[in-house]
């Protein structure tokens, strides 16, 4: 695609929203806060981790010696079981409106070291994650009351991460939250009214077009979405249509592992530090209606925009009127584009 120049409106298929995209204002001064960068000479095994192996939690419990990935359930759940839906909920009205909310929240580890981060894991130690991942969305999505999995890692102190030893959560509630949702509808108007799948067409034509590929193999491609709202915001799509975790052959397990592995190595590499993020995967629904429009796809959020301590903020007119960015995503797919795959601390 030929570079924009001038501030123009994208439209986002998944989410049926616009974002102000304004290019010419890329070069303007900073005088505002500056990010701490993290740190970078974490030690293998930290003693006050209540993540690592052997280690005892806020709660009490002590942590196995595990050896590949630990999954717990969260000492301090956002959402409880069903039986928590004990007290009456005010009537609802017009204004009022109040539903119950119930689910399972769980905390998965990535490894026992407390300083490997994901691209810094072999191909079989991140295949591992992805296998913990689907085993866990499929254990959870099979419980009656359970119609959402949410499987997301907040990773960097800047995104509130509140401990660098490599993990992720994830929260099955039992409604849809509003982000999938959102993507719900998209994806199945998109189907009724174009009778394709949007992901697998959106595949198509960024494999047509190539300006905003970072990375791909024979299962994934991860692009910077022409709908990008965050600087160097990814979306990590299968190639097959296919709706969940659980549902990936063994050759796509690999496939995700080595484009997660090889995009957050290119998200390191771009300012040389850890890169923080928000990252999740967008599951079907589960125990509902079947989203034959539904398609996998993993959203990567990186919060920061010019430097390992400049960040973009979602204020103003984003909080306000709708999002906007500076830098293209064309611009940031070839920054990304343009990087090694071997991570800066191995060189
Ligand atoms: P972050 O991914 O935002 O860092 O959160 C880590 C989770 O770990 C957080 O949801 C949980 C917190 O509730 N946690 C425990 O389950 N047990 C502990 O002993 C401390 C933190
Ligand atoms: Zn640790």
């Amino acid at each position: 695609m030929t570079q924009l120049d001038f501030p123009h409106r994208r439209w986002n298929p998944l989410t049926s929203e616009w974002v102000l995209v304004s290019p010419h204002r890329a070069r303007r001064p900073w005088l505002g806060q500056v990010e701490k960068t993290p740190p970078d000479n974490l030690p293998q095994y930290d003693p006050t981790c209540y993540l690592c192996p052997g280690n005892t939690r806020n709660t009490g419990q002590v942590n196995p010696p595990y050896s590949q990935t630990f999954t717990f359930d969260n000492d301090f759940a956002a959402l409880l079981g069903p039986e928590s839906a004990q007290g009456e909920l005010p009537p609802e009205s017009p204004l009022f409106r109040a539903s119950p909310a119930s689910g399972i929240c769980r905390v998965v580890c990535f490894s026992p070291r407390h300083d490997l981060t994901l691209p810094e894991l072999s191909q079989i130690e991140a295949e591992a994650v992805i296998r913990t991942w689907s085993d866990q969305t499929a254990e959870l999505a099979a419980k009656d009351f359970i119609h959402y999995v949410q499987v997301f890692e907040n990773k960097g102190a800047v995104m509130g991460c509140s401990n660098p030893h490599p993990h992720s959560q994830i929260w099955a509630s039992s409604y849809v939250p509003n982000e999938p949702q959102k993507e719900r509808d998209a994806q199945a108007g998109y189907l009724k009214q174009h009778g394709h799948c949007l992901l697998c067409d959106l595949m198509e034509a960024e494999h047509k077009d190539g300006s905003r590929i970072v990375a791909q193999n024979d299962h994934f491609t991860a692009i910077v979405p022409f709908w990008a709202i965050w600087p160097f915001e990814l979306l990590v799509v299968s190639h097959r249509h296919c709706a969940s975790l659980p549902e990936l052959a063994p050759a796509e397990v690999s496939g995700l592992a080595d484009i997660m592995r090889r995009v957050t190595a290119r998200y390191d590499n771009l300012f040389e530090i850890s890169f923080p993020y928000s990252m999740g995967f967008h599951q079907q629904p589960c125990n509902g209606q079947a989203d034959e429009g539904w398609h996998l796809h993993a959203h990567f959020y990186p919060p920061l925009l010019r430097s390992a301590t400049v960040r973009k903020f979602m204020v103003g007119y984003e909080m306000l009127a709708m999002p906007q960015r500076d830098l293209t995503p064309e611009t940031a797919a070839a920054r990304l584009r343009d990087l090694s795959e071997v991570h800066y601390k191995t060189k």
